[in-house]
């Protein structure tokens, strides 16, 4: 069985976006890979969380990957900062990786634009983490979003010039991106990628979000001049967006969304995107409010998940750490 690694930050609840581009994929992998999965909290304190919300997220983002019910036999569901390894392998790893490769992150430039009061170092060298979290599990592929697409390609990088300089320790991973849904965006601008932090909760769709609030913010969803259901990101990217989510979330394709609204306005379409949407999340969300409501449970299987992960991490860990010439921990 192939490996697959992923892992989502419990910066807020994730939103249809995360689900479809990323979380929908997670569920698939399980029926075919070996899958470890990752509450990343500590990709999340690069930026500032308040102590007891970040306790609470991670429970609840947790639950919510639980409730997408992913195949238990094979899939590994944990917590990062539960198992050492990550921060340990990161450091190694980030004398194997140029500050000229970092500095050209997207990613790393847009937080910096958003939090222009803590540009700090763990933003910086962030990407060098995401390597240590797939290297230490011998991922061979990594569901992710499209926005992810330029970290993964620096993994392989730091990946191929270790295995370059000490033969092949790490495994190279490969993205896995889903032809459509890899890039939801936000309602309110299509210009934009749909993000879970986005100040304006009309702009996304939260996995929490109720049955009316999934319907209103499709409603409230900007759409373009014209009134024609038509798939064209360039000229409707409002439009494409809602169709892409109708889509996904109804399986049909987008001429048959196309022929669905053909003449019935941009009103009625909104309102069965809303319901498709709901559709699809209503399930996850009722398994996931049941798994709230019982914390000790959920600290209990993050333990022994933990434990799980650590074992799988920690063989791969000490084989760098014996390439490199550090001596054998007793
Ligand atoms: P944040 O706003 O905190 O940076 P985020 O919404 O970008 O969060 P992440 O936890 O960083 O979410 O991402 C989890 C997964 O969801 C990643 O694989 C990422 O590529 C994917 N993803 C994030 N946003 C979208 C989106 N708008 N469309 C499709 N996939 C997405
Ligand atoms: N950086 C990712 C989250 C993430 C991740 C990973 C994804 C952290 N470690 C390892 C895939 C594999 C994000 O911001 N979406």
């Amino acid at each position: 069985m192939k490996t697959a690694f992923s892992g989502i930050q419990p910066t807020a609840i994730p939103t249809i976006g995360n689900y479809l581009g990323a979380l929908r994929n997670w569920v698939a992998l399980s029926k075919t890979h070996r899958c470890v999965y990752s509450v990343v909290d500590m990709h999340a304190i690069t930026v500032r969380q308040d102590p007891e919300n970040l306790r609470k997220r991670v429970r609840e983002v947790y639950a919510l990957i639980l409730a997408c019910e992913p195949d238990p036999e094979n899939t590994v569901l944990y917590v990062q900062s539960h198992v050492a390894a990550h921060a340990e392998l990161s450091w190694i790893l980030s004398n194997y990786t140029m500050f000229g490769e970092l500095n050209r992150m997207t990613q790393f430039k847009d937080k910096s634009a958003k939090h222009a009061d803590n540009i700090n170092a763990g933003l910086f060298t962030y990407p060098v983490l995401q390597a240590a979290d797939i290297l230490l599990y011998d991922a061979d592929v990594v569901p992710i979003g499209e926005d992810q697409k330029q970290h993964l390609e620096l993994a392989r990088d730091i990946a191929l010039r270790f295995n370059g300089i000490y033969g092949n320790v790490f495994v190279v991973p490969e993205p896995m991106i889903p032809k459509t849904g890899a890039r939801i965006m936000s309602l309110l601008d299509p210009a934009r990628k749909m993000d879970k932090s986005d100040p304006n909760p009309g702009g996304y769709i939260s996995m929490l979000d109720s049955r009316d609030a999934v319907i209103t913010k499709c409603r409230r969803a900007v759409t373009d001049s014209g009134s024609d259901v038509r798939y064209d990101p360039v000229e409707k990217p409002g439009v494409s967006n809602l169709m892409t989510i109708y889509a996904i979330c109804t399986g049909k394709t987008l001429e048959e969304t196309e022929s669905d609204f053909a003449g019935s306005g941009y009103g009625a379409f909104k309102t069965a995107v809303g319901e498709a949407a709901d559709a699809l999340l209503d399930p996850i969300r009722r398994r996931a409010q049941t798994l709230i409501q019982s914390p000790t449970h959920l600290d209990r299987l993050m333990a022994r998940e933990a434990e799980r992960a650590h074992a799988v991490a920690d063989p791969v860990l000490r084989r760098v750490r014996e390439v490199i010439g550090l001596l054998p921990r007793k």
